[in-house]
């Protein structure tokens, strides 16, 4: 046997060895993923002005952009059930980020480099304006890769079909780089460094250690690896759809991905598969070095600072050039069961697009709904200058809160009341469950029951609760309660919870919702804190779904002033 044949078979012998089994990151259900949606669909749950396709099963959102005035979104779509699997990027187009237009899936399975399954990646716009995407295929062998797809033809603005240039994949596990074939996927949008390569981010682990593999290039199609990770955090486990992208210091500008310099701070977030929610960190990006070093005002794992404390995950920025904004999207999973899910024949919503942006104390971020959903506030009902006793409710009447935007601002008249906080108490989300909204405090619970029957023996509970905390600091917690939301039993009710970085000094806190049918999108003290819940009221359905806002604390609190509004029905993929 000459050299070449015996170097070959030593190749095929240990690519034999590192072929493992798929590792499917979503829960695979073989009999259902291909079981379509029948006549009898439930449509109570359908939302009205979230993203979601018509019927089918969708996750992640990919390689948002936005090119030629139009805005792209991609997403994770099984074409064949309600549950995951048979996966590729459905494609939609919008002008406005509320209406959308769905075409033709953009990637789907063509290769040996990712025939068994097109997953999760992002989009990055080149010097000169053209866009190209990389992903995660899945190969021949089960293994995750990554691909590039290009525009066939990039003068049309709804750029509808993609091509993969023949040098696929970019980048592959191999003998040499110790890549688990497993846990490698999700690259994020790529950003040049001031010496002109190109840099992107790949989702990995190694044991427990959770890591963004950084792979580097001059010209986008040779792709090496770099010595170190940008970043990693033991105790993590894998990075699922990692993001990175500067934020600005001084105002709530977006950035594009590749500016760094004075003034400016990067953001780190990471989705984590074991514990299917997310978490980021505010730091600085070294060029030099191609590191990232977190501040040190939060924490760096799993109990870190949060984009969202309820069902929010897989999520992705991107940079709006057209309005100098960062944009954040996400996935909002069901929370029902899985039978119910095939009979709805659906799962999966996106969130409403959300501006992004550093908060002035540089410790946390800051998100807000983009301004073009207000386009569609209809009825209007206001309430001003109202004190909430103890143990009072309030209706919120004349709109349809099935579909509504309400946004309130609370007067706390006083804080003497405020339950002391018991030191070993650190994890919000037990505190919301210790002490949900029909648990009496002092300053609060008080906030909004939304899709609430008129009985309220059905109602999602979105509240604040201020304790005294060490050193008599006020300590302030925002709740979603989901343990009265349904009638049903096969729904997980879980509580949310987070903490809220107020001082209060001026005594007020503000909370907003959007409801939207089974959602419940939350933004407390004006998008410090977000929680997202998913339900499924019974009775509180359609016109009988009722709103009020309620005060279970001891101290009686004002309403400032509240708005509400019924939410019109954009055209979504319809
Ligand atoms: N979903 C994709 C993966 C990603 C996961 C597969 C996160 O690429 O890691 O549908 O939800």
């Amino acid at each position: 046997m000459d050299v070449y044949r015996l170097l070959l078979c030593f190749v095929l012998v240990l690519t034999v060895y590192l072929v493992k089994e798929i590792h499917a990151t979503h829960h695979v259900y073989e009999e259902l993923k291909n079981v379509a949606p029948n006549s009898t669909q439930v449509y109570q749950y359908r939302t009205g002005y979230h993203f979601q396709p018509p019927s089918h099963w969708i996750n992640d959102p990919n390689g948002p952009l936005y090119y030629k005035g139009v805005y792209h979104l991609f997403y994770q779509y099984n074409p064949y059930g309600a549950v995951w699997g048979n996966i590729v990027w459905a494609h939609s187009v919008s002008t406005d980020l509320i209406n959308w237009l769905a075409l033709e899936p953009a990637i789907y399975p063509t290769g040996p480099f990712d025939i068994n399954g097109c997953w999760s990646g992002s989009a990055t716009i080149l010097p000169g304006g053209t866009p190209v995407i990389i992903y995660t295929g899945i190969n021949t062998a089960n293994q995750q890769v990554q691909n590039i797809a290009v525009p066939k033809n990039p003068s049309d603005p709804f750029l509808r079909e993609w091509v993969k240039p023949s040098y696929n994949p970019l980048m592959a596990p191999t003998i040499y780089n110790q890549i688990n074939s497993s846990s490698f996927r999700d690259p994020t949008t790529a950003w040049q460094g001031p010496d002109g390569r190109w840099r992107v981010l790949v989702g990995s682990k190694r044991g427990h250690r959770g890591m963004a593999l950084l792979y580097r290039s001059k010209d986008f199609s040779y792709w090496v690896k770099a010595k170190h990770p940008l970043h990693s955090a033991e105790g993590t486990g894998m990075w699922e759809c990692p993001d990175f992208y500067p934020v600005s210091v001084r105002d709530t500008v977006g950035l594009d991905t590749s500016v760094n310099g004075e003034n400016v701070k990067h953001v780190l977030k990471a989705s984590l598969d074991d514990e299917k929610y997310e978490y980021y960190t505010v730091g600085t990006y070294l060029h030099e070095k191609d590191s990232y070093v977190p501040d040190n005002t939060s924490a760096d794992d799993a109990t870190g600072l949060r984009y969202d404390y309820g069902k929010f995950y897989a999520s992705k920025t991107f940079f709006d050039g057209a309005k100098n904004r960062r944009i954040l999207l996400g996935w909002m999973n069901e929370s029902d069961s899985v039978s119910t899910d095939v009979q709805k024949g659906w799962a999966g919503v996106h969130s409403i697009p959300r501006r992004i942006w550093l908060d002035p104390s540089g410790r946390q971020l800051v998100q807000w709904p983009v301004e073009e959903i207000e386009a569609l506030r209809g009825n209007q009902y206001d309430i001003q200058n109202k004190r909430i006793e103890s143990g009072s409710v309030v209706e919120v009447p004349e709109i349809n809160a099935s579909q509504a935007d309400v946004e309130v601002t609370f007067d706390l008249y006083s804080l003497e009341e405020a339950e002391v906080l018991e030191t070993n108490l650190v994890d919000p989300q037990l505190i919301c469950s210790m002490k949900g909204a029909s648990v009496k405090g002092g300053v609060g619970p008080f906030g909004v029951l939304v899709l609430a029957s008129k009985d309220m023996q059905e109602q999602t509970a979105v509240f604040f609760r201020v304790f005294k905390g060490q050193g008599n600091k006020n300590v302030v917690v925002m709740c979603s309660d989901q343990s009265k939301s349904t009638l049903a039993t096969d729904v997980d009710k879980t509580t949310y919870g987070g903490f809220v970085d107020v001082d209060l000094k001026d005594g007020k806190l503000s909370l907003r919702s959007l409801i939207d049918h089974s959602i419940v999108e939350s933004f407390g003290a004006g998008g410090k804190t977000c929680i997202t819940a998913r339900v499924y009221p019974k009775t509180a359905v359609g016109d009988d779904a009722r709103l009020f806002v309620f005060n279970n604390g001891s101290s009686a609190v004002g309403i400032t002033r509240l708005s509400a509004w019924t939410m019109l029905q954009p055209s979504v993929n319809g």
